[in-house]
C-alpha cells in the first residue's frame, strides 16, 4: 500500500517536474495545476513508538491505538515494536522525524535516557505525546504532555488493602513474610508499584524477603517465584507487579503442592496484582485464587486521539493527565482503601462486572 508519505513524496515530485515543465515551456496555468496535485484531506500521520508486547496489557494497549488511529478518522499510523530496547525506540524516533510525520507518540520502555532524542523532535518542530509509562527528562518542555496511570498510586492502593485484610485474618506486620516479583526495571510502572510495596513494609513493619525482576512476563514470574519458594520456607505474600507475573506465580505455588489463596491462617499464599486485563487473571479473582487486583487500564487509544483533536484545533492539553481506577477483590472484608485522606471503594468482582468490563 502507498501511505501518505510516499503520497508526499510522489507529489513533490510532480511538483518539481510541472515547475519544470512551466519555466521551460514558459505556460502560464502553474496555479490550477499546483492545485490539483495537492490533496485535499491530508491524513494526519501518528509515529507510534510502542516500547514492546510482553503481557497481555501491552496488547491490549497497542490494539486500542491501532483502533483509534485509523484511515477513516483521518489518520496514518506508523506503528513500531521496540521489542523492550530503548535503543531501538530511539532508532523508530529518528526515522518519524526523517519521515517528517506530523505527530510522534511514544511509550516509553524506561523512564531515563530519552532527552537527546526528545531534543532533536524539539529542533525537528514535532509534538511529542508520552503515553502509559512517563519519561524523566531534565526539562519538561522537551514533550508535549503524558497520559497514563499514576503507579505509585496503585502500589500505595495494593498495599493499604493487603493491610487492612490481613488485620480481618487477624494478622499483624510481622506475620507477613513478601516476595516481590517486580516489573521491568527501570520502567515507572515498575518503580511506583516498588516504592508503594518499601514504603508500606516500613510503615507496618512486614518482612519484605526479596524484590526480584519478573520482566512482567508470566515465564519469568514463574521461574523466580519458584526459586524464591525454594528459598524461603515462611513466604505468605506474593505481590506480583502484573497479571502474567501472577499467573506465573501460581503455576509455581502449585508446583511447589501449595495452594493461592486468602486463608492466611491455614497457609495460603496471598497473591496480588496489578492491571486486570488478562482474562484468566481476572477470573482467578473471581474466586480469589489471585486476592486483589489494582486495576490498570491500557484504553489510552482514544485519550491520545483526543489529545491530538486539542492540538490540531490550536489548544493546549493538559501537561498531565491521570486516568482513574479501582481495585478488584472478591473478598468482601475490604470495601474501601484510604490514601492521603482520599478513600478509593474496592469493586467486589462479580461475573457480571466481568461481562460487562471494557477490556
Ligand atoms: O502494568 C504491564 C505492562 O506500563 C502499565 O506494562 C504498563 C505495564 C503493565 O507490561 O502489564
Amino acid at each position: 500500500m502507498i501511505n501518505r508519505i510516499c503520497v508526499k513524496r510522489i507529489l513533490s515530485a510532480v511538483c518539481v517536474s510541472v515547475m519544470c515543465c512551466i519555466m521551460a515551456t514558459g505556460c502560464g496555468s502553474s496555479r490550477n495545476e499546483e492545485e490539483n496535485a495537492s490533496p485535499a484531506n491530508e491524513a494526519i500521520v501518528v509515529g507510534f513508538s510502542q516500547l514492546g508486547a510482553e503481557s497481555d496489557w501491552r496488547s491490549a494497549n497497542s490494539e486500542s491505538m491501532r483502533d483509534a488511529f485509523t484511515e477513516e478518522k483521518g489518520y496514518e499510523l506508523i506503528f513500531e515494536d521496540g521489542q523492550q530496547k530503548q535503543s531501538k525506540q530511539i532508532t523508530a524516533i529518528r526515522s518519524f522525524i526523517q519521515q517528517g510525520v506530523d505527530y510522534i507518540v511514544l511509550a516509553p520502555v524506561t523512564q531515563d535516557g530519552w532527552d537527546s532524542v526528545l531534543e532533536e523532535t524539539r529542533d525537528a518542530g514535532i509534538p511529542v505525546i508520552i503515553v502509559d509509562r512517563m519519561v524523566q527528562t531534565a526539562n519538561d518542555d522537551l514533550f508535549t504532555c503524558w497520559v497514563g496511570s499514576d503507579f505509585h498510586l496503585e502500589g500505595c492502593k495494593a498495599c493499604e488493602w493487603l493491610y487492612r485484610y490481613a488485620r480481618t485474618q487477624g494478622m499483624s506486620g510481622d506475620d507477613l513474610h513478601i516476595v516481590n516479583i517486580q516489573g521491568t526495571i527501570g520502567s515507572s510502572a515498575q518503580i511506583g508499584r516498588t516504592a508503594g510495596l518499601e514504603e508500606y513494609s516500613e510503615k507496618y513493619g512486614w518482612d519484605l524477603r526479596e524484590e526480584t525482576p519478573g520482566d512482567f512476563t508470566q515465564a519469568k514470574g514463574r521461574e523466580v517465584m519458584a526459586q524464591m519458594l525454594v528459598t524461603y520456607n515462611n513466604i505468605n505474600v506474593v505481590y506480583c507487579e502484573n497479571d502474567n507475573e501472577a499467573l506465573g506465580a501460581i503455576e509455581a505455588i502449585e508446583a511447589a503442592g501449595k495452594h493461592a489463596g486468602g486463608d492466611l491462617k491455614n497457609g495460603d499464599i496471598l497473591v496480588m496484582s496489578f492491571d486486570g486485563v488478562n482474562e484468566d487473571a481476572i477470573n482467578y479473582c473471581l474466586n480469589g485464587t489471585i486476592a486483589c487486583i489494582v486495576e490498570c487500564n491500557p484504553l489510552h487509544g482514544p485519550r491520545v486521539e483526543s489529545i491530538i483533536s486539542t492540538l490540531e484545533a490550536g489548544g493546549t492539553p493538559d501537561k498531565l493527565e491521570y486516568v482513574n481506577e479501582t481495585l478488584y477483590s472478591s473478598y468482601e472484608s475490604v470495601d474501601a482503601v484510604t490514601i492521603d485522606s482520599v478513600a478509593y471503594p474496592v469493586t467486589i468482582l462479580t461475573q457480571d462486572i466481568i461481562d460487562t468490563r471494557a477490556y
